[in-house]
């Protein structure tokens, strides 16, 4: 038997985005985002729900990180909301927003928090969507402009940036599926903003290396994919759907190459790279973040999507509130995977986690032992990778707060902390005690294995 020890300097940290918990998008001279806008269309979110008030955290963000420093978290990832520090995307800086970020870093670090930015987590200014937002190849420019205002303003204190959170969820669900800001389903679109923001990442890198002085890297969700069956056609079909998903955007980044599989997939729509711009792409990251939560199995489909590959949900097995399933040795396997494709970069897990349907008892903590269970067993899955070798440097739960979930609005919970949006309560769950154990144990509290 040995302990579930995690080495000495792995980070441990709780994430966040801006969107989904500040609220006051308008505040003090900020200008709209794409999701400001979306999210007040009629019909587009659960429940009518926005982001206007969400977390109220713009207000109380040195509440939320004293809740954290008591919790023991380490670091924290945060994102920036473009808009509240550029209010039209470029030219003018907004000295209030820019100020909000000031206070939040300083905040962090005075209560030995590290502090982790992302700069892109889907919420482009809506006056750049106006000039065609991440269709329009200038986007690159816009975005580099950007990171150079945030890398001067913060990086004497932020040691870990990320360019972009989930690029593939932006542009699929927000040019392919269109359930996400700004809502538009373009196969000929969808295929230029997946260039551009490639190119943009690249170009927020290479700002970052003019004047960084820390480390610059970029976050991807990943998904590992199993066939149906074993049939030539249903691998076919998981191995087209994991091009689509798991490497469209890690393969250019790490290893200079489209997967052979896109142009065929994309089909008319497709856009053709230059060598030059597949070099640009290719440059060297200092980590990569996973964010994961689920697996899909999918079999063979001539008429579902491009990919032609659909989803078959395996009948009795555990599934969220988000109809996630629950399958911890899929983290363990994408860890691997990263580490053997791509020539085991620095990596961290930038987000995990589940929604449940969470109680709020009249007093007392939230028992939500169906995550304290999730956390358990995926913090052992990153266990069990780093002793394969991967090189895991952190661990960072998603979320630190419920919060709005993009369509699903305030309905699915993803908190530690369970908010009590009317009154704006925040209450510890369980989940936040076992991850706190955790914290203070080094990983001890997650128990032995059986070696
Ligand atoms: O809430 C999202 C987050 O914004 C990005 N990754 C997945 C989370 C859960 O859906």
């Amino acid at each position: 038997m040995s302990t579930y020890l995690f080495p000495p300097n792995f980070l441990w940290g709780a994430a966040t985005s801006a969107y989904q918990i500040e609220g006051s998008p308008l505040a003090d001279g900020a200008g709209p985002s794409i999701w400001h806008t979306f999210a007040h269309l009629p019909g587009k979110i659960a429940n009518g729900d926005h982001g206007d008030i969400a977390c109220d955290h713009y207000r109380r963000f040195l509440d939320d990180i004293a809740l954290m420093r008591d919790l023991g978290i380490r670091a924290y990832r945060f994102s920036i909301s473009w808009s509240r520090v550029l209010p039209q995307g470029t030219g003018k800086p907004n000295s209030a927003g820019l100020d909000f970020y000031n206070r939040l870093v300083d905040a962090l670090v005075a209560n030995n928090i590290d502090p982790s930015a992302t700069l892109y987590h889907w919420d482009l200014p809506q006056a750049l969507e106006d000039r065609g937002g991440w269709a329009n190849p200038e986007s690159i420019h816009w975005f580099t402009e950007y990171a150079q205002l945030m890398y001067g303003q913060l990086d004497d204190r932020i040691k870990m940036w990320a360019t972009f959170n989930e690029p593939w969820v932006a542009f699929n669900e927000g040019y392919v599926e269109g359930r996400h800001a700004p809502g538009r389903r373009d196969w000929k679109e969808a295929a230029m903003v997946s260039k551009n923001l490639l190119l943009a990442h690249a170009a927020g890198v290479a700002a970052y290396r003019a004047v960084g002085k820390h480390r610059v890297g970029l976050v991807v969700n990943l998904v590992p994919i199993y066939p149906a069956t074993e049939s030539a056609a249903d691998r076919a079909a998981a191995n087209r759907f994991d091009a689509y998903l798991n490497r469209q955007f890690l393969d250019p980044v790490l290893l200079g190459e489209i997967p052979s599989e896109l142009p065929e997939m994309f089909a008319d729509a497709w856009t053709t790279w230059s060598a030059d711009e597949l070099r640009t792409v290719h440059q060297p990251v200092d980590f990569i973040g996973i964010n994961y939560y689920l697996r899909l199995v999918m079999c063979d489909d001539a008429a579902a999507g491009p990919a032609r590959a659909r989803i078959v949900n395996p009948p009795n097995r555990p599934r969220t509130a988000t109809d996630w399933e629950i399958y911890p040795p899929g983290l363990r396997e994408t860890l691997q995977w990263v580490s053997e494709r791509y020539g085991n970069p620095p990596v961290y897990i930038t987000e995990n986690g589940a929604a449940f349907d969470d109680v709020l008892p009249p007093n007392g903590s939230v028992n939500d032992t169906p995550r304290v269970e999730y956390l358990k067993s995926h913090l052992i899955a990153a266990h069990e990778a780093i002793a394969s070798g991967v090189d895991l440097r952190g661990y960072f739960v998603w979320s630190l707060l419920d919060n709005f979930e993009w369509q699903s609005g305030y309905a699915k919970r993803f908190g530690i902390v369970y908010v009590d949006f009317p009154s704006q309560r925040r209450v510890v769950k369980d989940s936040a005690r076992f991850y706190a154990d955790v914290i203070r144990t080094a990983g001890a509290a997650l128990g032995s294995n059986r070696d």
